[in-house]
């Protein structure tokens, strides 16, 4: 393995720094029963060299004037740090041996550790991994986000039912984060516009702000693997200011004002918990704005620092990712500011705007495509209204009207305002009018945001929506999480395969090789045993690591069909129990997924499968061959526990629901094999991996169109099938819930009455079959064995670092510290 950044410390020296840090920084010196201590100045420690890389970093950036992308995104989902950040700086045996010869375990450190959890699901995730391969690639890159308060609430189980509990992830301080007074940022909102008519009859607008908030910047240093960069993450802190604008307003102004000001606080308090549905609050509506506004005014700033009021250099200089449209007002501050602080025409704006921001698209879900009402718009950014009229007015007039002259249809349905009894904003829309260009997330949902999201768009700026697949860091998802196996492919590949995925190809050649296969199913096998162990720790359920681990772990949400296996538990339970010899390998499903709190139906769903794997779990007369475990609080660091541990990843979402997802990576990667449904990524895994070494199951996009064009009738599928009929009418007895008869009611009736708006009756007898298939492959162990090495050998393309490098290539024309030299 080649290593070109030497070490930075002995294993002596990192354990004087830590023990210094434990007297002199923190005032410790019985910490032998003290990890967390312990944990500090580890990370103290490991501060020490990070700085020292960052410093170097941002001097190495100044010093060679290096394009830099920003990316904004309301979401970071970056789970624990030091575990990472001792592997990306090869410090990790260092630290293991200091730690231990203080008298503890590595692993019982990390345990101390919170995640960042300032994210939901698969965006914000994608953003964490994204940093780590921009630092690993060594590009000039800044992640801006929000320093959430609360991140991502925790979760338990009362009885079956989900409670939430405020995420303290910083209530005694986090030692990756450093605040950075220099680079405060004081943000005007509210209050009204004046036109003052010039001399010259021009007009020019002024903004009488009602209120201005403070926003602070956190610091995290990003550090990369076996790399020259540590970049940062920036999130921003809202706090009171003090600079009330007290000459500008009225003293109507003033009490909207007044108010306001007690929210000042409360913008970057808590996270919202929602995952693709609009949140539809003027709060949030707040928060975005609050971090776009403070992401722009530090992107000019930094940029002046250099090249003062000469902005002929800005498009040149930067690039802006907007992760969804969470982000989409970024547009209008850079606007604003450019015409009404900087003096731009409009036009010189625009094009310049047009030469900035890149868009990327997540969701194809209608629920997930973010309006703002043009009332709030106009209350809280008055401003910024304007400004968007004037676009859409440009876009209309100019643009739509050129390749569609006199057709109101096509203005009314491309018009960034949507008109109706409430006008509303389409933020979408704004995004792709004003971005150079516009990515989907994964080959299929990129074809579906051309054909069936924005068909009149793409005709309108063909070649501005591109695709740019998904990926994760394998740092994380492989070397950090999967020590052993990482090992034992250390053994195999010459290359580092951690900074080049593909060297792992090489490993499919020992698919067939007994040794190789025992050596590699034995590591899952010790994986599934720490596993169960977790599980017996969490839900108090034994299950063997001889059986096979089903793993579902996701955001809990109709259309990922985490109830679609659900239903086919009830249909295994119900097999073995009308026959004990029911021919199948032991199985134990384990679920992980937090709903968002207000959706009625996805907290149902996890009531359903609690109180289903309460019955199955005791059940003596099924010989323990069916287990259902539903484990608390799924977050990044309860996935790094369970993707070692999985043979098998359920990706079965409705065809086209799915924008891409980077779970079913993140398994495959770590040799679980897919059963799937033809949905986001899952199709180009199936190309990698080929089709003997993946379950693909279903009806596809086109399948459903066809299903839907001919009235789809759900009660079709419960007519004929007796098992569907069974297992749905079994949810209405009190057969789980005791007394309770109905309990359960709720999953059935939005399967029936309810329409199943994600067709899962339609795939239900399909999935019954693969995994019929999936059950036979299983015990054959050669074949099994063969499968996962496959999967393993084969993820080459979907490391981050390919998707970066794409997004490089295609949409941000970087160039790395490393060949500037
Ligand atoms: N995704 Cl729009 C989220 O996690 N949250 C969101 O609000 C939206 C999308 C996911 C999407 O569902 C997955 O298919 C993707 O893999 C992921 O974004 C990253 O692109």
């Amino acid at each position: 393995m080649a290593t070109a950044i030497k070490k930075p410390l002995t294993a002596a020296q990192f354990k004087k720094k830590v023990v210094q840090h434990l007297n002199f920084t923190s005032s410790q010196t019985d910490y032998q029963q003290d990890p967390t201590a312990v944990l500090r100045a580890v990370c103290l420690t490991v501060n020490e060299v990070v700085y020292e890389k960052l410093t170097e970093t941002n001097q190495y950036h100044k010093e060679h004037k290096s394009r830099s992308i920003n990316y904004l995104s309301l979401e970071y989902l970056m789970g624990r740090m030091l575990s990472n950040n001792l592997h990306n700086l090869d410090l990790f045996d260092v630290a293991q041996k200091a730690v231990a010869s203080l008298g503890f375990e590595i692993e019982d450190i990390f345990e101390e550790g919170h995640d960042l959890a300032l994210g939901n699901g698969g965006l914000g995730r994608l953003a964490a991994c994204f940093l780590d391969s921009l630092a690993t690639m060594d590009f000039n890159a800044v992640g801006y986000g929000i320093h959430y308060e609360h991140g991502l609430f925790k979760q338990q189980f009362h009885q079956g039912r989900q409670i939430e509990t405020p995420d303290e992830w910083r209530e005694y301080g986090n030692p990756w984060e450093v605040c950075r007074p220099e680079a405060v940022q004081n943000i005007p909102l509210f209050g009204h516009v004046e036109t003052i008519a010039n001399t010259d009859g021009s007009v020019q607008k002024v903004w009488h702000s009602g209120q201005t908030i403070k926003g602070v910047p956190w610091d995290v240093p990003i550090v990369g693997y076996n790399s020259k960069t540590v970049n940062v993450l920036r999130l921003w802190e809202s706090r009171a200011s003090s600079h009330f604008d007290w000459d500008q307003f009225n003293s109507g102004a003033y009490q909207d004002a007044h108010s306001a000001q007690n929210h000042a606080e409360t913008i970057s308090k808590v996270l919202y918990p929602n995952d693709e549905t609009d949140a539809g609050k003027e709060l949030r509506f707040i928060q975005q704005y609050f971090f776009c506004a403070c992401s722009i005014k530090d992107i000019i700033k930094r940029y002046q620092e250099q090249y003062a009021d000469d902005w002929s250099q800005f498009s040149k200089q930067v690039v802006i990712q907007l992760n969804d449209t969470h982000p989409t007002i970024a547009i209008l501050e850079l606007m604003r500011t450019l015409i009404d602080e900087q003096g731009f025409t409009w036009s010189d704006a625009f094009a310049m705007c047009r030469e900035i921001f890149a868009y990327t698209n997540h969701t194809l879900l209608p629920e997930a495509l973010e309006k703002w009402s043009v009332d709030m718009f106009e209350r809280v950014l008055p401003r910024h209204l304007e400004i968007l009229y004037t676009i859409n007015e440009f876009f209309l007039d100019q643009e739509v009207a050129a390749l569609w002259p006199n057709d109101h249809q096509m203005r009314r349905r491309l018009s960034i305002i949507e008109e109706g009894p409430q006008k509303m904003v389409r933020m979408a829309h704004l995004c792709v009018v004003t971005s150079f260009k516009v990515n989907g997330v994964a080959q299929i949902h990129s074809d579906l945001v051309k054909s069936d999201l924005f068909p009149e768009f793409n005709q309108l700026y063909p070649s501005k929506l591109t695709n740019v697949t998904n990926g994760v860091t394998p740092r994380r998802w492989l070397k950090a999480c999967n020590p052993e196996l990482s090992k034992l492919l250390d053994s195999k590949v010459k290359s580092d395969w951690a900074k080049d995925l593909s060297s792992l190809s090489a490993v499919a050649k020992f698919a067939d090789d007994e040794k190789f296969q025992q050596k590699f199913m034995a590591i899952k096998h010790n994986n599934k045993v720490k596993l169960a162990e977790e599980i017996l720790t969490s839900t108090g359920v034994v299950v063997s690591p001889d059986a096979i681990f089903d793993v579902q772990i996701k955001r809990l949400h109709e259309y990922k069909r985490q109830h679609l296996s659900f239903l086919h538990i009830l249909a295994l339970y119900r097999r073995l129990l009308a026959d004990p010899d029911y021919d199948m390998h032991p199985r134990v499903y384990i679920f992980g997924a937090k709903a968002a709190p207000g959706y009625y139906l996805a907290k149902e769903i996890i009531y359903a499968i609690n109180k289903v794997a309460d019955k199955i779990n005791n059940d003596d007369r099924i010989n323990g061959k069916l287990k259902v475990v539903f484990m608390p609080n799924y977050r990044v660091t309860l996935a790094e526990k369970i993707i070692p541990a999985a043979d098998v990843s359920e990706q079965i979402s409705t065809a086209g629901k799915e924008a891409s997802g980077t779970g079913n990576m993140k398994l495959a990667l770590n040799g679980a094999i897919t059963i799937g449904t033809l949905d986001g990524a899952n199709v180009e895994i199936a190309e990698e991996v080929g089709d003997d070494n993946i379950f693909i199951f279903g009806n596809t996009v086109d399948d459903i169109k066809a299903l839907e064009a001919n009235g789809y009738n759900p009660y079709d599928y419960y007519n004929n099938d007796e098992e569907i009929k069974a297992c749905l009418d079994w949810l209405l007895t009190d057969y789980f819930t005791p007394g309770n008869p109905g309990e359960l009611s709720a999953v059935a009736h939005s399967l029936l009455d309810g329409g199943d708006p994600y067709r899962l009756l339609a795939d239900f007898a399909d999935y019954a079959k693969a995994n019929i298939a999936l059950d036979n492959a299983y015990k054959d162990k050669a074949r099994w064995a063969r499968m996962a090495i496959i999967n393993t050998a084969k993820m080459g393309k979907f490391t981050s670092d390919r998707s970066i490098q794409d997004y490089v290539d295609n949409i941000w024309k970087l160039t790395p510290m490393s060949s500037q030299d």
